[in-house]
């Protein structure tokens, strides 16, 4: 195709810059909307229309979260909207939220939004209580409540009341940044993305074989050597103190526990890597960057283990607000049951010595092991029965359900997601959603479940628009089953709520899965799909360049042939306009083809040099596109490659 294919459609080459989208009047949402389905909700034929001179009433306790929520409102709507201290009275207007006369059932994390042509009124016992009914009340308002940029409304909230509260106490996400390092500023946004739907606790996966992500300043050289590497061999990293102590600030300001992990015995290459002394045979393996499981353990029958275990833990409770810390204890293969049982014996009690709850995988439940006041296990099993998890509820402990074949949100949504693993199956989002954690272990009541965490493990995961991608849909799935009462659970009432959550995401600049089981509303839309999300051909997705959206691109290898593949859907057949982003720092030009569905739409497309790696511009065409699912190519043909390229935007 590289020379004599005909341009079967027109390209239309426009200039450079990002698309404002036409601003069309708001779509009101409304209260059967919200995801996770609300306990309680009343609706009435009122509207309430956000007025451009409207204030946040708050109260001592609540003025934290109606900062955060103006903030929020202030960015699309261009509002003042002044922080004012609420009256003692019933509110005649603006939003009040007011930690007084939420009905009892709320308990500590639910909240009562009445909302009528006057006023908005959120009341809960905690701040917490008002920072899940401040999400609620975000998605009562139009989609573009969201937009970063000034709309023109007009804002109004659906009339009514609801009553909400938590099914669960805990609901979870956990991200792995130890196979792949994920910054600060990435943790931070999927904080904001996560408390969106009611999480309340980010585990951090410290450490793993591929590397060690926390500072200890009794053993440096975890972070600067067992930290300085990643799975495929990239630069790793870690967080200082000051850096870990800003992630829990940020959780906390946003209602989420931070639980650390540090996972031992096994799943320690890292810190066996960076001290010779914690290895059986005194010597120093070398730092690890494959993806295997199970090959090594710390040496268990060491004192110096224990000595170190407890340094490392002694500095982590230190940096921990919240109660629990994670001692993993999954795939200890290269440990015995004894030894492993044995090694859990004594770490146990140093996390309780701290005045800290053991939390760990579930394989801390087995019978050898003691209980520890308190104690979590988190089930990831693909079954519904095991004896760990049993012995430990029988002894006292919660469960944390995380079964890896529902909840693990590495692994692939089809056969053919361009990342994520298969192992524990594939998990479209009616797997996400279809089961229930308080009977999907037999054995476990509903009473011994202290609730559900979905985990992001990071052996694929390289950016945050893999994050996102990964994460959404699934992700609201999984917190819908933490937060909803089980008999509000329907897949057909649960897909049309989630349908609605698109645009939203849109808005966001989060790069979701377009999954087919749901009907995204689209017309009108201007939908970015980010390049490493793409099916990749020579080329791979990289996260360390300035300038980009979302925080990864494509660099397209230096090759004939080099492409990223996209799968668009588009409901309806017609015209479109493709944006692909890209930079190129080079001066020579790099021709790309774009087909779309096969056939070539544009024949060695231009992508002339941008000036800088980091300055991104975009090449714009029309092409028609069939209704249903599109791939759209941008395949280099020269031997120098294809620019790097951030996202296909595709506007109809
Ligand atoms: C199993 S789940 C693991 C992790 C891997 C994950 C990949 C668990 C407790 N252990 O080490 O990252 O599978 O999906």
């Amino acid at each position: 195709m590289v020379r004599l294919a005909r341009v079967v459609m027109a390209v239309v080459l426009a200039g450079v810059g990002l698309l404002v989208p036409a601003s069309a009047p708001a779509v009101a949402a409304t209260m059967a909307d919200v995801v996770p389905v609300p306990v309680v909700t009343q609706p009435t034929s009122a509207t309430y229309t956000l007025p451009s001179g409207a204030s946040v009433f708050t109260q001592a306790g609540s003025a934290d979260v109606g900062t955060y929520l103006a903030a929020i409102l202030r960015r699309s709507t261009g509002y003042a909207l002044p922080i004012a201290t609420a009256g003692s009275g019933e509110p005649t207007s603006g939003i009040s939220l007011l930690l007084t006369g939420a009905d009892p059932s709320v308990g500590a994390q639910g909240y009562q939004l009445d909302v009528t042509a006057a006023a908005v009124v959120l009341r809960a016992q905690t701040a917490t209580g008002l920072f899940n009914g401040v999400q609620t009340l975000r998605q009562l308002l139009p989609a573009e409540i969201e937009s970063p940029t000034v709309r023109p409304g007009p804002w109004t909230v659906p009339g009514g009341r609801i009553v909400d509260y938590p099914r669960f106490a805990y609901r979870g996400a956990m991200l792995d940044v130890a196979r792949h390092f994920h910054p600060v500023a990435t943790v931070k946004q999927y904080i904001d993305r996560i408390a969106l739907y009611k999480i309340n606790y980010l585990h951090l996966h410290l450490s793993d074989d591929q590397g060690w992500r926390i500072v200890v300043d009794s053993w440096p050289r975890l972070a600067t050597y067992g930290g300085s590497t990643q799975v495929g061999g990239g630069p790793g990293g870690y967080y200082t103190k000051a850096q870990f102590q800003e992630i829990v600030a940020y959780a906390a300001s946003r209602h989420i526990t931070v639980v650390p992990e540090i996972d031992m015995p096994g799943h320690t290459n890292a810190a066996l890597a960076s001290y010779a002394d914690l290895n059986c045979n005194g010597v120093a393996p070398a730092l690890y960057t494959g993806t295997a499981v199970g090959f090594s353990s710390l040496c268990t029958t060491k004192e110096i283990t224990y000595t170190f275990v407890n340094d490392v833990l002694t500095e982590l409770a230190a940096l921990t607000p919240g109660p629990y810390l994670h001692i993993g204890g999954d795939e200890a293969d290269a440990t015995s049951a004894a030894q492993y049982a044995a090694f859990m014996n004594r770490v146990q009690p140093m996390v309780t010595g701290k005045s800290k709850t053991v939390m760990g995988w579930h394989q801390i439940g087995a019978s050898a092991v003691q209980h520890s006041a308190g104690r979590v296990v988190q089930f990831w099993g693909t079954g519904t029965s095991d004896s760990s998890v049993t012995t430990a509820v029988s002894r006292g402990a919660k469960v944390v359900m995380s079964p890896s074949n529902k909840a693990y949100l590495d692994m692939k949504y089809t056969n053919s997601t361009p990342i994520g693993l298969s192992w524990a199956g594939l998990i479209e989002v009616q797997t996400a959603y279809e089961w229930n954690p308080g009977t999907h272990v037999s054995g476990v009541p509903a009473t011994a479940v202290l609730g559900v965490e979905a985990p992001m493990w990071s052996e694929t995961i390289v950016t945050e628009d893999h994050i996102e991608f990964m994460a959404f849909p699934r992700l609201p799935a999984i917190a819908e089953l933490g937060w909803s009462p089980w008999s509000t659970h329907n897949w057909t009432a649960f897909r049309a709520r989630l349908a609605v959550q698109g645009p939203r995401w849109t808005i966001m600049g989060i790069d979701f899965y377009r999954s087919p089981q749901i009907a995204w509303p689209t017309t009108g839309s201007t939908v970015r799909y980010e390049a490493e999300n793409a099916a990749i051909t020579l080329g791979v997705a990289e996260a360390n360049h300035a300038g980009y959206s979302g925080t990864g691109f494509v660099n397209y290898d230096s090759a004939v042939g080099s492409n990223v593949q996209w799968t668009v859907s588009t409901p309806a057949a017609g015209t479109a306009t493709l944006r692909i982003r890209y930079a190129n720092g080079s001066t020579t030009n790099r021709p790309m083809d774009i087909t779309v569905n096969g056939a070539l739409v544009a024949d060695e497309l231009s992508f002339t040099g941008t000036g800088a790696w980091a300055t991104w511009q975009t090449r714009t065409l029309t092409v028609t596109l069939p209704a249903g699912t599109s791939t759209v190519r941008a395949t280099a043909t020269t031997a120098i490659g294809g620019p790097n390229v951030d996202y296909l935007e595709v506007q109809r």
